[in-house]
């Protein structure tokens, strides 16, 4: 790489600080943390989405739980030597001001390197805050070619190179960083933007350089699943691509990583874990409760994507203390494979044919149509809800070929919903129920679709109507919930169960809506009812419904499978009990083929794997896992908030969109149709 290059990298993992120096502002200002000095510290103000908020939110806490861990040991002996944290990449971090205004570093001092540029900025920064000033005390500030460009008491703040260690080694030795004091690394989103030799160089120096210390850090894993990719794909674009995880990809690799460089030993997590078992149950509550939010997928993706981790040697620091064993975290890995379903590209798109969305509704309308409705998406270039819709048409050769036609072609000004459901009635109408505009809007009205033959033939020959039918009341004031034809002494009903609102995170409850009169009706339902929640599947089957997973209260997936059973003068919930018990999953899409259920992709943090297709006999309820192989799909195939399409003869599982807004990464849509083949299950006993 030569040297402009090399600049112009520097310049673009830097400007990462002030993106990340404006999250902790906003994350601050909205009541996630206390932090009054993240806004002295950058200049600008930026509101974040819930997602950054909640993203950032627990990675202080990951970090801060590790600074606390640390200070209370190291300086548990009076009489003991001065404690350190060095901050490798601080850039505008407040770290130092919060311990110090909490009063923690009476027996403690911090040392921040970043490149030269910011440094001497935060330098300035802080001599203009007298806020900053007053609780530093006397402080020097060097001139502007000497690396250590601040210096207090317990502060000092260096301008430096990490690339170059040789140079931060006599650096520091110059800014009075002890060899013998028990010293804390810390390196939160940094060591990965290194080229991996000099990350490896960082990580032996400290090793071979403090012989009471611990190194913690913050970063991303997991590159292969299709979040990993496009977590990638977005810091490549930046032109600050991240190193090494090819060769780190989990938690496992990343413990190795610090044994094998000299670390005596180490512990890490995925910040999922982290969040349920070490923050107190009504801590979460809290900031669940902060603001409106309803990127579940994401947030879990995200965090399953990040890990902390603290590495240690020497006597003070022994592992327990950082993160102390607890069983509060059950794993619950999937059954080994028991086979692999083929993922293609089959179908043909024309007309420019869109299905980039999510959180839309598919159903398939007669054998040869499938019609996709709603969502977030793309439409002209822009994000936003989609008022067109997506047609796949199968022609006399079989071959699917898919087409989006706008709102202008189709006539049809609708509200463009997401999380609704949509239920066929007939082979041109289609009832939508429930779903949001914004996640405190949602919307009430019960919208029939219809699909007509358009007299001139430019619209792939399709026109729509829609009316507005049956009740408008709250029942239906609610998303991510499931809609079942179901039916009772010879009549059709809808079932509609769970979901939530705005003001309910999840809900119990379900109501029948009489298909010939559409009205609400009471059917009795005895049994033990499923606990409350949003995101589960739901799929008739025997004249009642099958529901499963989904996400519970306290935003906990669920793997609990209920049966809906039609009895002579109502229903009965029936409980499956599932063996090997599955992995708790939400967000997936599900479908009944020749007695089992079939769980199709979907979300959990149960696991590290990634959830495929999980299969269970309906009348024995053993479960099995297949993986799905997508490596003949050209694009990163993400599989939440799709919707998919059972072709029962042909063996054939269409998968259509899905994706999301991925964390701070951007939004990912999967931009075609990709066709599942099934025709390995039909071995299956
Ligand atoms: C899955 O993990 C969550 C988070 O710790 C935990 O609360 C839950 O009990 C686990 N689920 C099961 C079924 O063990
Ligand atoms: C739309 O389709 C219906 C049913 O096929 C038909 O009766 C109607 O004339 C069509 N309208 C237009 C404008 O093409
Ligand atoms: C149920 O309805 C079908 C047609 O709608 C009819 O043929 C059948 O006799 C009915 N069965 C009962 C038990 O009412
Ligand atoms: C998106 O996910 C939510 C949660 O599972 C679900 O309620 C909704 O129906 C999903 N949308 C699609 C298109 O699958
Ligand atoms: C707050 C801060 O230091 N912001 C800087 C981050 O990096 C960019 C690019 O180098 C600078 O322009 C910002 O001023």
């Amino acid at each position: 790489m030569g040297p402009r290059n090399r600049e112009r990298r520097a310049g673009a993992v830097q400007s990462t600080n002030d993106s990340s120096a404006l999250s902790k502002r906003s994350l601050a200002e909205r009541g996630y943390v206390q932090d009054a000095f993240a806004a002295m510290l950058v200049l600008g103000a930026a509101r974040r989405a819930p997602l950054v908020h909640r993203g950032y939110y627990v990675r202080a806490r990951a970090v801060g739980h590790c600074v606390r861990a640390f200070l209370e040991r190291a300086c548990a002996h009076p009489g003991g030597p001065r404690a350190q944290i060095l901050s490798l990449g601080a850039g505008s971090d407040s770290l130092y001001f919060r311990l110090k205004s909490a009063g923690l570093l009476g027996r403690a001092a911090v040392w921040e390197v970043d490149f030269p540029d910011v440094a001497r900025r935060k330098a300035e920064r802080i001599e203009a805050t007298p806020e900053l000033c007053a609780l530093i005390g006397p402080f020097l500030k060097r001139d502007p070619t000497s690396a250590m460009c601040f210096e207090s008491l317990d502060y000092r703040l260096l301008g430096l190179d990490l690339r170059q260690v040789h140079r931060l080694d006599e650096a520091l030795t110059k800014a009075g960083l002890e060899a013998s004091s028990p010293t804390l690394v810390l390196a939160e989103a940094v060591l990965t933007y290194l080229e991996p030799e000099r990350a490896a160089a960082l990580i032996a120096w400290a090793a071979q350089r403090f012989p009471h210390a611990l190194f913690v850090i913050y970063e991303q894993m997991r590159p292969q699943d299709a979040f990993g990719q496009f977590m990638l794909q977005h810091f490549r674009r930046l032109n600050s691509p991240l190193h090494g995880l090819d060769r780190f990809p989990d938690v496992e690799a990343q413990k190795h990583r610090f044994l094998d460089a000299g670390w005596t030993a180490c512990s890490a997590m995925d910040l999922n874990e982290f969040y349920h078992r070490f923050l107190p149950a009504e801590e979460r509550r809290r900031v669940e409760n902060l603001e409106p939010f309803d990127e579940f997928e994401e947030w879990h993706l995200k965090c399953a994507h990040y890990f902390i981790l603290a590495a240690s040697k020497g006597d003070h620091f022994s592992q327990s203390l950082v993160f102390p064993p607890s069983e509060a975290f059950p794993r619950i890995d999937p059954a080994s494979p028991s086979g692999v379903l083929p993922a293609r590209v089959t179908v043909k798109d024309s007309r420019g044919a869109n299905l980039k969305r999510y959180g839309h509704a598919s159903v398939l309308l007669s054998p040869g149509i499938i019609l996709s409705v709603g969502g977030f998406g793309e439409q002209d270039g822009l994000h936003c809800r989609v008022s067109g819709v997506h047609l796949l048409l199968r022609d006399c050769d079989f071959e699917w070929t898919g087409s989006y036609i706008s709102s202008q072609e189709t006539g049809v000004q609708w509200d463009g919903r997401l999380y609704h459901t949509m239920t066929r009635l007939s082979e041109t109408d289609v009832l939508l129920l429930g779903g949001r505009l914004s996640p405190v809007s949602p919307t009430c009205k019960v919208l029939k679709l219809g699909l007509g033959k358009s007299k001139d033939n430019d619209n792939e020959g399709v026109n729509m109507t829609v009316t507005e039918t049956g009740p408008e009341d709250s029942i239906l004031s609610r998303w991510r919930h499931s809609t079942t034809d179901v039916s009772c002494q010879n009549q059709s009903y809808l079932f509609v169960y769970g979901g939530r609102r705005a003001t309910e995170p999840v809900l119990s409850d379900w109501h029948f809506l009489h298909v010939g009169t559409m009205a609400w009706v009471r059917i009795p339902v005895e049994g033990g009812a499923p606990e409350a929640r949003h995101s589960h599947s739901a799929c008739s089957w025997q004249g009642g419904a099958l529901i499963a997973g989904g996400l519970g209260a306290s935003e906990q997936p669920l793997n609990s499978v209920f049966f809906l059973r039609p009895m002579s003068h109502g229903f009965l919930w029936q409980s499956i009990d599932v063996q090997p018990p599955i992995t708790p999953r939400y967000s997936h899409t599900a479908h009944v083929l020749d007695g089992k259920l079939l769980l199709v992709g979907g979300v959990w943090m149960n696991s590290s794997s990634f959830p495929g297709v999980t299969v269970i006999n309906l009348l024995t309820g053993l479960s099995s896992e297949y993986q799905m192989d997508t490596s003949s799909v050209p694009w990163p195939v993400m599989l939440h908030n799709h919707t998919s399409i059972l072709l029962a003869e042909d063996q054939q599982l269409l998968l259509l969109g899905g994706g999301g807004n991925c964390f701070s990464f951007g939004t990912y849509f999967n931009p075609h149709v990709v066709t599942l083949d099934l025709s390995p299950l039909s071995t299956e006993q």
